[in-house]
């Protein structure tokens, strides 16, 4: 039987605005997320322009990583992580995003985190950007449409490749950069501007908003390819990655209708981004996709030569779910984090309404490595669910060690049919606030977190069965999921 490689990067992932909390402190600046008011699973999550003193802000405090760091890593050492993906907090290291100096009791709380790490050889992979655009550059640029982010962001990423040379040598560069070819993208994923700071969440766009969001995307591709060329300059062993929402599409009926409407939200939502920061150009099926919308992206002159030379060295991707598309405007929608999708009737969901597709991975993963033969990672998997202590005082989350068993069969089967995979960080490894809501009801961690969702609770940390489940299965390298 083939099994994980040696050295399979077993672990978690976190990110900043949802996990550190500290928003004001060591002189960080405010980022977009710390202007977001928490939602419901009903109500989408809304933002102000101005932060009221008098509201409960998820990101403010967030589960106080800034803190627990210490902790935090020690529990990730006693399960055995070998790796612990995290963001930085743009803005804890600029914090308007535009100063030409860091903040440097920013940088040495990243070298007390990595060396916490290093004490139990785990080895961080950073995300350079996780939805934390600095809100300076978010409202002087309106986000990434403004050329200008592209050398804010390249000084950030000089300023991280050289100050953590020794220290780290796994980055991505933007978190789910594929969020951006729909209207959810916007402002997470752009740090676009609202209309007067309304929501952005249910916004219908214009022609001229849609050429704006692609756009935005376009100036996100060259820094990450710059970035990527600048990050093998400065060390050679760095390894650089794309970060994708892996989300498979199925054709809800055989009708080539709906096949095609499958493949066209693959194209979309799978291909689009993934094409042109593996391969170095924008697919084939773009410029039919963009004039069918309307859609002019605003580019200069040599940034398809900047494409070309900045492709990644992995592809590295988050799974939860599935679903399918239809070429029928009546069938009903499920629910989805980023993306939504027309409801698979074989597919049990989560409280969430997310749909739970263990296959869907290792077909993703197959399909994946057909087209571009690269090394692939899962830096996200996990399920959002309640978790409730048992009469005997623990967690026993017998739901959560079902779906990751299952996923990380998934991903055995596919290391079997002959993907090359380096690695699997599930998400939410200790509770955070959710990405999608700001809830903290919605609970994802190895590790349960005493905080509910108006910030009551005294933060402290308890591992839950699944905690000793992992345990067992990096001990084991994949091969007790008991
Ligand atoms: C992804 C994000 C993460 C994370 C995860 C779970 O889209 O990269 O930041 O939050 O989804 O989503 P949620 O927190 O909405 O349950």
């Amino acid at each position: 039987m083939v099994a994980f490689k040696e050295g399979f990067l077993w672990g978690g992932a976190t990110a900043a605005n949802q996990f550190e909390g500290g928003w004001d402190q060591g002189g960080k600046g405010p980022s977009v997320p710390d202007h977001m008011r928490g939602g419901t699973v009903d109500i989408p999550r809304t933002w102000d322009y101005e932060i009221d003193p008098d509201v409960y802000y998820p990101s403010h405090n967030a589960v106080d990583f800034y803190h627990h760091y210490a902790e935090d890593i020690a529990l990730y050492g006693e399960m055995g992580f070998r790796c612990f993906r995290l963001s930085i907090n743009w803005a804890r290291i600029y914090p308007t995003g535009m100063e030409e100096e860091p903040n440097q009791e920013g940088l040495d709380f990243y070298h007390r985190v990595f060396a916490e790490c290093a004490k139990y050889g785990i080895q961080p992979l950073v995300t350079i950007h996780h939805y934390e655009l600095p809100w300076g550059l978010s409202v002087k640029y309106n986000g990434w449409l403004g050329r200008e982010v592209i050398d804010h962001y390249l000084r950030y990423c000089k300023t991280l490749f050289t100050e953590f040379k020794d220290e780290v040598t796994l980055w991505l560069t933007f978190n789910e950069i594929n969020n951006a070819v729909q209207v959810t993208g916007r402002i997470l994923e752009l740090g676009m501007q609202g209309i007067d700071g309304k929501p952005m969440f249910d916004i219908v766009e214009t022609d001229e908003m849609k050429s704006d969001r692609f756009t935005a995307l376009h100036n996100q591709f060259v820094a990450s390819a710059l970035a990527v060329k600048m990050a093998h300059e400065i060390n050679p062993e760095n390894r650089v990655g794309m970060m994708t929402i892996g989300h498979p599409t199925y054709p809800h009926t055989s009708n080539p209708a709906d096949v095609k409407a499958s493949r066209d939200d693959m194209n979309l939502r799978m291909y689009f981004c993934a094409d042109v920061q593996v391969r170095g150009h924008y697919p084939y099926f773009a410029q039919r996709y963009l004039r069918d919308n309307n859609i002019t992206i605003r580019m200069e002159e040599g940034d398809l030569d900047i494409l070309r030379e900045g492709t990644v060295d992995f592809l590295s991707f988050s799974y939860y779910m599935s679903s399918d598309a239809s070429a029928d405007p009546e069938v009903a929608l499920s629910a989805g984090n980023m993306f939504a999708g027309v409801k698979n009737p074989y597919l049990k969901a989560s409280e969430w309404g997310w749909q739970i597709d263990p296959l869907g991975l290792r077909i993703l993963l197959n399909d994946l490595y057909a087209r571009y033969e690269f090394p692939l990672m899962v830096v996200e998997n996990g399920i959002g669910a309640v978790d409730e202590r048992s009469e005997d005082g623990k967690f026993h989350d017998t739901y959560r060690i079902a779906y990751l068993r299952d996923h990380i069969a998934a991903m055995r089967d596919a290391v079997e049919d002959g993907v090359d995979l380096m690695g699997y960080t599930m998400w939410g490894c200790t509770d955070l606030v959710s990405a999608s809501t700001g809830e903290m009801k919605k609970r994802y961690g190895f590790v349960y977190v005493d905080l509910d969702n108006d910030g009551n609770g005294d933060l402290h940390r308890e591992p839950k069965d699944s905690f000793y489940w992992y345990q067992r299965v990096i001990a084991t390298n994949g091969e007790d999921l008991g």
